[in-house]
């Protein structure tokens, strides 16, 4: 049971951070300014999130990630002030992020190493729909002052010391763990504070919520199939926005179960590990949670290169558990 933290409603976020400081990793402060840095950044990605239909930021640039995917404006610009940020901030050694094909050494004394999906689901920018960032921080491995190896930045879930999300939604939400437990911070814009409005939150253990894109069901696996049709079975209801933090969050609160499987177009998967999959992982399970990529846990996965994908089953414990008995079954 990890060591429930000290919690107020509607404590700031910086209160937070130093009220709990000793409960971090290595206590050592550094970590605290990393996530104030985060804070800081997803604040200035918020603002133009929220003004994006009104300043011509909108729409592709015309370059396209290491995804393939077109990079939107806003996608471009949530890397710089994310890269920004925690550059100045001087706690990250190195940087991963989806915007860049490999690894950024900062040549600094940074302990830490991010990696972050600026804006995650970009594609919804341009119909209004909610859209995340995704980040994940460890420590890196290789002596401080050397160039950043390669085990720095392929390490395996399990080693995180910090993950996180942040949700461009109706209200702006940055929930965090640093592995006691998640808590969520609500934003106020008119104040620019983060304030405490979902204390240790807790993925409730069941649900009745699928999040699949059954477009692709044609070409899903047997077992995939034949979880997808219990689901139906069981009257579940179906809940897909397409965009994987807005997904996750809502299941994270209701109870639920996303999936995002090997298709045909994408037979590891989509979603990257190192980015995306690792960080929503630990949120998860230090939330009662479970994460794997249909068999096994993500957060034990051993990444091989930087923008790897896999298969993502996350949510509500007996959900996972009950779509990994189906491919166990087969
Ligand atoms: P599809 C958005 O591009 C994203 O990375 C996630 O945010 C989202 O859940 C998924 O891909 C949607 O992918 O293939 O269903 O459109």
């Amino acid at each position: 049971e990890s060591s429930r933290i000290a919690v107020s409603i509607g404590t700031t976020l910086d209160r937070f951070i130093k009220n709990n400081q000793d409960q971090f990793a290595y206590a050592s402060g550094e970590l605290s300014q990393l996530l104030r840095d985060i804070a800081l950044a997803s604040k200035v990605v918020n603002r133009e999130v929220n003004k994006a239909g009104l300043i011509d930021i909108m729409g592709a640039v015309g370059s396209q990630n290491t995804a393939g995917d077109d990079q939107q404006k806003l996608d471009v610009l949530a890397n710089i002030r994310f890269t920004r940020a925690l550059t100045k901030g001087g706690e990250a050694g190195a940087l991963v992020s989806e915007e860049m094909d490999s690894f950024i050494d900062l040549s600094n004394d940074g302990k830490y190493v991010i990696a972050i999906d600026p804006l995650d689901g970009s594609s919804n920018i341009d119909v209004n729909v909610s859209i995340g960032t995704i980040f994940s921080v460890y420590r890196r491995k290789s002596p401080v002052g050397t160039p950043i190896q390669e085990e720095d930045v392929l390490q395996t879930g399990d080693e995180q010391v910090a993950a996180g999300y942040v949700l461009y939604g109706s209200s702006t939400m940055l929930v965090y763990t640093t592995g006691h437990g998640v808590n969520g911070f609500t934003y106020e814009p008119t104040l620019g504070e983060y304030f405490l409005s979902h204390p240790d939150m807790r993925m409730p253990m069941d649900g009745k919520i699928y999040s699949v894109n059954e477009g692709s069901a044609n070409s899903f696996s047997e077992p995939m199939k034949a979880y997808l049709q219990y689901c139906k079975d069981q009257r579940y209801t179906a809940r897909y926005i397409g965009s994987l933090v807005a997904d996750f969050h809502r299941n994270m609160l209701k109870g639920g179960i996303y999936i995002y499987p090997a298709t045909a177009k994408d037979p590891k998967g989509k979603l990257r590990l190192i980015y995306e999959c690792n960080a929503l992982a630990f949120v998860a399970e230090q939330a009662g949670g479970a994460a794997t990529n249909g068999r096994e846990r993500i957060l034990s996965l051993t990444p091989e290169t930087l923008h790897q994908r896999t298969a993502f089953y996350v949510g509500s414990q007996k959900m996972v558990e009950k779509a990994g008995e189906m491919e166990e079954a087969s």
